[in-house]
């Protein structure tokens, strides 16, 4: 995200350097089986991989938190029908490429600062216009919701993008159980608060925690998840565990991280970048070639990992299932 009337630091998405990836996921599991050596397991000193000798010393996935009482979910049953018209994203890339201003305004930066945040245990509070207030366990929260995964496009408004494997429940789910009123048109999700965890939240510019809203027909469209895995695995850190949102039609700054409560309400909530930067960032956010960001084009985007240029398209690719919710 780009705010050029507060800071220096922020550089065009076209101006950043590339994401160094030294080894595929496909090479990691090799490696990995060669060695006996668990998926939690530390990869250290030389391995032959492919016949070739790799130096690694991190493990294959930085961010993983402890296994939670509900790892055992994961892998997921896939979702077959959500396909993709690009390969998936290497791990190694989105886990080393973040938007997470918690932690730092730097992409390549975040999934080193992640360390000390604690994401058990952890509980979501449900609140406002709702039959059923209530403040779930995360693990509570999960045993109950229908687990699934899911392949989707991933489009943030800096005109990077990804495909990656969710692994999540549809809000639907979600609001059939804490049953909102009748009078709920918006639902409001709002991130942690922990400047001593994630550093960034010292930086007393921006509107800490972190924010964001959804009508009631966005949240309960059949696209909406909430999030809790990627990878066959239980969320990252630095990809908001334990628990975000994704809404793949809209810019990826809609989709929150590590969200502490849910409120349903009957106005429209501000949001965090909307508050920041009303003129460039909006409620609504939906992926639109056409609509430049007054800044620059959103007419193509660039896949992390390849680099690889791609038009954009009208909602992500996902008019068929959202369309109808902005038909005036
Ligand atoms: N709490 C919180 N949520 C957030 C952000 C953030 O800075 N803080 N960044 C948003 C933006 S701009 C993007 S593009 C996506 C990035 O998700 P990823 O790091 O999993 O790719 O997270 C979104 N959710
Ligand atoms: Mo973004």
């Amino acid at each position: 995200m780009l705010i050029r009337k507060r800071r220096g630091w922020e550089i065009p998405e076209r101006l950043a350097t590339p994401e160094d990836v030294y080894l595929n996921r496909r090479q990691f599991l090799r490696a990995l089986g060669a060695t006996g050596l668990g998926v939690f397991g530390t990869l250290i000193g030389c391995q032959q991989v492919d016949g070739r000798s790799v130096t690694e010393a991190s493990p294959p996935v930085p961010g993983l938190p402890p296994p939670s009482a509900t790892a055992h979910l994961y892998p997921a049953k896939r979702n077959e029908r959500f396909t993709l018209d690009r390969p998936l994203t290497d791990e190694a890339v989105a886990a080393r490429y973040n938007n997470f201003y918690e932690f730092s305004p730097r992409k390549e930066r975040v999934y080193r600062l992640v360390e000390a945040f604690q994401t058990r245990p952890w509980q979501v509070e449900v609140t406002g216009l709702v039959k059923k207030p209530v403040t779930f366990d995360i693990d509570d929260l999960v045993r109950r919701m229908p687990l699934e995964e899911r392949l989707y496009r991933f489009r943030c408004v800096e005109a990077w993008s990804m495909a990656v494997p969710w692994t999540g429940f549809p809000i639907k789910a979600f609001v059939n159980l804490v049953e909102p009123l009748s009078s709920a048109k918006y639902m409001r999700m709002v991130t942690f608060y922990n400047p001593e965890q994630a550093v960034g939240m010292n930086d007393d510019t921006f509107p800490w925690p972190y924010f964001e809203g959804l009508t009631m027909a966005e949240a309960t469209n059949e696209l909406a998840l909430f999030v809790t895995g990627i990878y066959g695995h239980e969320l990252t850190k630095q990809h908001g565990a334990p628990i975000r949102l994704v809404v793949p039609w809209k810019y990826g700054y809609k989709s929150i991280k590590s969200i502490v409560r849910i409120e349903f309400v009957e106005q429209q909530p501000p949001t965090f970048w909307s508050t920041l930067v009303p003129r460039e960032y909006d409620f609504w956010a939906n992926v639109n070639p056409d609509v430049p960001h007054p800044r620059w084009s959103q007419a193509t985007e660039r896949l992390i990992g390849t680099n690889e240029r791609r038009p954009t398209l009208l909602y992500n690719g996902y008019g068929e299932f959202v369309a109808d919710l902005y038909r005036t």
